[in-house]
């Protein structure tokens, strides 16, 4: 079963916000954004662009008829800066011209007077000088200061990870149509189509339903696009708002890096307690998120953190605490695995630390603490399956040869050295926002017996519509050819979650499921009373009726027919909240995920020791995926995150001048990210795991957008393991990139 849109990407068929056909009249707008990381707006001059030719009009932040609040959970960020800039990038004022190189010319003319305010980088300092986002949470559990009595073994520690560009292929792009009476349609490139109908209501004073949003396709997202595609949207729907024209905003890559926020960087403290042999009796982590400035996710990204904190592992008493800290960079924002991964690397770099200290190997120690079912974690949910520990298992029958291979090698090498790691993932699935865990699904039927689909979701490359069409044509019993999934529209399904969490094909795949299963219900029912015989010995599969398994003769075109012609519905429209979840958070308890992801990489690596180069040369994986529904997409998911996450640990740096906070790493010039040639060997194996109820998951399947990214994290510690037999260690930073193995080596501190 192939990706259906695959066809349509190769013979570049596919329409992208930015390649749809622009209608008459068309403005084009250029967004002037701060020069300045902190400072007063003194005086802003637009008077020059505004004379430029082709340009009609230039917008500020006076134009705003609503509110200029953009802040989905803190209500901290305006669309466009009025008094006060809080990082260089931030959108000051958009140019309205005829054509793009018009709008731009025009916005190169802007000037502004800004008296410089003193600027903030680093969350510890933001920390020590009180700017947080938000007061402090913490998740625990047990007694921490009475077990510490009780630990043969303190291991205390700080580890860093870096940010990460998201670099989807299309950049932030959206268009948007003025209609009757205040009518606005956006056209987005977005993961939330209600989000962005929500803020540009809010933004043109006007109510949601004079708002529609449509999602075509959004060329790639990873987070970038659940809450960062809004301000562009809704730039578009205000300038259409105010002049009646047509508005098309799309950024070029170098804006794209400039002004939108990435993963968060984390610096974080840890101290974790052993018994004599290697069994986690405490664990205490502080962790210091460079949010950006504004608040954005980060609030719910450290608390998916704070989730995550014990990693793949049972540990009976804990105390999380984590701190969103402002700063003057872009506001940081969702990104594949929302804070989880952040918690993996301080938790693996605990255990790498604490076998340093006690000789203890490493998988002897992460072995020895993985979760079993029956364990609980610290926010009071119970760990359900055996798959942390069956992929681990299966993964580590090939450990012992790696070993061997690895030391063999390095006796004989001097100047390459070989190293491995094991990555046990355990990923919880669900919005850890609760109410947010709900979709919905418009299904119909045509009288030709086609079907036009309807869902929340949003198909940015990873597949969720060919899901949704399986799912159809599976519950229906009928060709999946006879499916369609339309555009994702805010008139057709209103109030949805962004396509994000993993969640986006079990919430509204199963949506669609519940609404089919409505038609077929009814389908059937004309049916029976047709043949004289009872509903339930009726059933359609390959798009025939059966009767108790046998071919009636009746195709699923007559039963259409049937149903049409006797007055019979053949549309649904459903609803789908996922069961079971809850979560307190006053007591930072409960069962906050439908269910986990889990399961185990072995990376194996070398390094050339004389020019701090590195080879990623093998990644096992063993995946417990459920019943896959569409197999290929599912390695496809694998094989993104996975290099996906190496990058992050290896190769992907961002960088920022210490004076200026303008961003150093801006064009790909200057930021790298994996490429076909650096792409390990990957040896992905699924396996089923624990089985799902039929109303958790999709089909039996489960969700795999995530969690494979953090197999990523393996590759950092298979360096470090491979520098530890060049006899140095290296400090839990990540990413390893080749300039930072070498200043390693040569005993040069970062
Ligand atoms: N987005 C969100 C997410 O709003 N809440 C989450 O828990 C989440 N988790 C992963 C990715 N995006
Ligand atoms: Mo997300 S990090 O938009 O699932």
């Amino acid at each position: 079963m192939k990706h259906f849109d695959a066809r349509l990407h190769v013979t570049g068929e596919s329409r992208f916000t930015a390649d749809i056909p622009e209608p008459e009249g068309m403005l084009h707008a250029s967004v002037f954004f701060s020069p300045s990381a902190h400072g007063r707006i003194v005086s802003l001059n637009t008077s020059e662009a505004e004379r430029m030719p082709g340009v009609r009009r230039v917008l500020t932040a006076d134009d705003i008829p609503g509110s200029n609040q953009t802040g989905s959970i803190l209500h901290d960020e305006v669309l466009l800066a009025s008094d006060t800039v809080h990082y260089m990038g931030q959108p000051v004022a958009v140019v309205l011209a005829e054509s793009l190189s018009m709008a731009r010319k025009a916005r190169d003319t802007i000037t502004g007077r800004i008296e410089e305010l003193p600027s903030v980088s680093d969350p510890r300092e933001a920390f020590r000088k009180g700017m947080l986002l938000a007061p402090p949470s913490t998740f625990s559990c047990g007694d921490t200061e009475k077990a510490l009595k009780h630990c043969d073994h303190v291991i205390t520690g700080t580890a860093e990870t870096g940010g990460q560009e998201h670099l989807y292929l299309e950049t932030q792009s959206a268009f948007s149509v003025p209609g009757e009476g205040g009518y606005v349609t956006i056209t987005s490139s977005t993961q939330g189509p209600s989000f962005v109908q929500k803020i540009a209501a809010r933004v043109l004073g006007i109510p949601i339903h004079m708002v529609q949003v449509d999602v075509p396709r959004v060329g790639g997202a990873f987070g970038g696009k659940e809450d960062q595609a809004t301000p562009w949207a809704v730039i578009t729907a205000l300038g259409a708002f105010l002049t009646g024209k047509p508005v098309k905003l799309v950024l070029s890559r170098h804006e794209d890096m400039i002004c939108t926020g990435k993963r968060h960087p984390y610096s974080s403290d840890f101290r974790l307690g052993l018994d004599r042999t290697g069994k986690m009796v405490l664990w205490e982590a502080d962790y210091y998120q460079n949010s950006g400035a504004s608040s954005d996710l980060s609030t719910a990204v450290m608390e998916r953190t704070l989730f995550h904190s014990t990693g793949s592992y049972f540990i009976p008493n804990v105390r999380a605490t984590g701190y969103c800290c402002r700063t003057n960079l872009a506001p940081n924002t969702a990104f594949r695995g929302f804070g989880g991964p952040q918690a993996m690397f301080v938790m693996e770099a605990a255990i790498h630390k604490a076998s340093r200290e006690t000789g203890i190997p490493v998988e002897t120690i992460q072995e020895k603490n993985l979760l079993s079912p029956g364990d609980s974690f610290h926010y009071g949910m119970t760990y359900e399956a055996h798959e942390v520990r069956s992929s681990w298992k299966e993964c580590s029958e090939e450990l012992e040869k790696v070993r061997k291979v690895v030391s063999l090698f390095n006796e004989e090498n001097s100047r390459m050295k070989k190293g491995f790691s094991m990555m046990p993932v355990c990923f919880g699935i669900s919005f850890t926002t609760t109410f947010l865990n709900q979709a919905s699904a418009l299904v119909h039927v045509y009288t030709d017996g086609s079907v036009g689909i309807s869902t929340g979701a949003v198909e940015m490359g990873q597949g969720v519509n060919s899901r949704i069409r399986q799912t159809a044509a599976l519950t229906l019993g009928i060709p999946v050819e006879l499916t369609r999934v339309e555009s994702t529209n805010t008139s057709r399904n209103a109030n949805t979650s962004a396509t994000a969490a993993s969640s986006g094909a079990d919430m509204n795949g199963n949506a669609a499921r519940i609404a089919c299963e409505g038609i077929k219900r009814r389908i059937l029912n004309q049916a029976s009373e047709k043949l004289g015989c009872p509903a339930s010995k009726l059933d359609i599969s390959g798009g025939r009726l059966l009767r108790e398994g046998i071919d009636t003769g009746t195709s699923w075109e007559d039963m259409v027919t049937d149903c049409y012609v006797n007055r019979v519905s053949l549309s649904d429209h459903a609803h789908y909240a996922t069961p079971g979840i809850h979560f307190d958070r006053k007591t930072c308890k409960g069962r906050p995920f439908a269910y986990h992801a889990a399961g185990t990489a072995l990376t194996e690596v070398t390094v050339d020791t004389l020019l701090g180069t590195c080879t990623v040369d093998r990644v096992r994986v063993v995946h417990c995926g459920g019943n896959l529904l569409n197999p290929l997409l599912d390695r496809g998911q694998v094989e993104g995150a996975l290099v996906q996450g190496i990058g992050w640990v290896t190769m992907e740096e961002l960088a920022w001048d210490p004076d200026s906070k303008r961003l150093l790493t801006d064009r790909l010039a200057t930021y790298k990210v994996p490429d076909i040639m650096f792409t390990p060997e990957m040896d992905i194996t699924f396996s089923p795991g624990e089985t799902l109820p039929d109303d958790v998951g999709l089909k039996g399947s489960k969700a795999i957008g995530e969690p494979p990214f953090m197999y990523g994290i393996g590759a950092w510690f298979a360096i470090g393991n491979a520098l530890a037999a060049a006899g140095v260690h290296v400090d839990y930073i990540a990413p390893l990139t080749p300039e930072n193995i070498l200043m390693t080596l040569r005993g040069i501190g970062r």
